[in-house]
């Protein structure tokens, strides 16, 4: 059998891997692939066998021609889906640094848009009734807590390289679906939710955003850009915005 597992992700068309979490998964991916094959395989080669084979009277060793196997299989079984359960947590369960960078990512139809507490470190407070895309407060920031002041809302996703990131992900008004293959990253945004996803990018590029659940009519064009630029070239890309927009 072809050992899939040596072969490299980009030649089973994955798409590129720019998180450090990314190759474990794609890893197991593989992984349940070739057992999936090797199964396929030896299900077919049984088959033949038992065609082919002459008949016995009475079957014997049940133990050892299905039992011992259905076990093994569930035992295999269930270590795939221990291991693809710690894998899926990796990046929601485990809780993100406390030093990592903070954003949050807000889905409405039909488009993503991204906030940076600013210098205070602090999310202002947002009021549903303030939502007002025409009038640039498309989240509904209030200007009367001060937090909200140095906040940055912006409609292109911007990272550094090799730095955590704890995204909260939320939705405005109905179930969207976050996601950025080349991140490995998949999750949905939900109305009164706030979802915890954190990871860290590994390599510098443009990658895109999409909406992977069936929002509306325009869920076709909803979709954003992720630049992941050298820790430089980020605080450098922050400071511009936050001068631009206190200007
Ligand atoms: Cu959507």
């Amino acid at each position: 059998m072809v050992n899939l597992i040596s072969i490299a992700p980009s030649t089973l068309l994955l798409p590129a891997d720019a998180s450090a979490h990314g190759p474990a998964l794609d890893h197991h991916l593989l992984l349940n692939l070739s057992i999936a094959l090797a199964l396929l395989a030896l299900a077919h080669l049984i088959l033949l066998i038992g065609l082919i084979a002459r008949r016995r009277p009475e079957p014997t060793h049940l133990w050892r021609i299905e039992y011992l196997p259905l076990a093994a299989l569930a035992l295999l079984f269930a270590a795939l889906t221990f291991q693809a359960e710690r894998l899926w947590a990796a990046t929601r369960y485990t809780g993100a640094d406390p030093a990592a960078l903070q954003v949050e990512v807000t889905g409405v139809q039909f488009a993503w848009y991204f906030r940076y507490p600013g210098p205070d470190a602090t999310f202002g407070t947002t009021r549903p009734q303030l939502v007002a895309p025409g009038e640039g407060n498309p989240l509904g920031l209030d200007p009367a807590d001060p937090h909200s002041a140095d906040d940055e809302v912006t409609s292109e996703l911007v990272l550094p390289t090799g730095r955590e990131v704890d995204l909260r992900l939320k939705a405005q008004d109905v179930i969207h679906g976050f996601s950025i293959p080349e991140m490995r990253l998949k999750q949905n945004a939900i109305p009164g939710q706030t979802i915890h996803l954190h990871f860290t990018p590994t390599t510098p590029g443009t990658y895109a955003i999409l909406c992977t659940q069936l929002c509306g009519l325009g869920h076709y064009r909803m979709n954003a850009t992720l630049r992941i630029v050298t820790p430089v070239e980020f605080t450098a890309w922050l400071a511009k915005h936050q001068k631009e927009s206190t200007q």
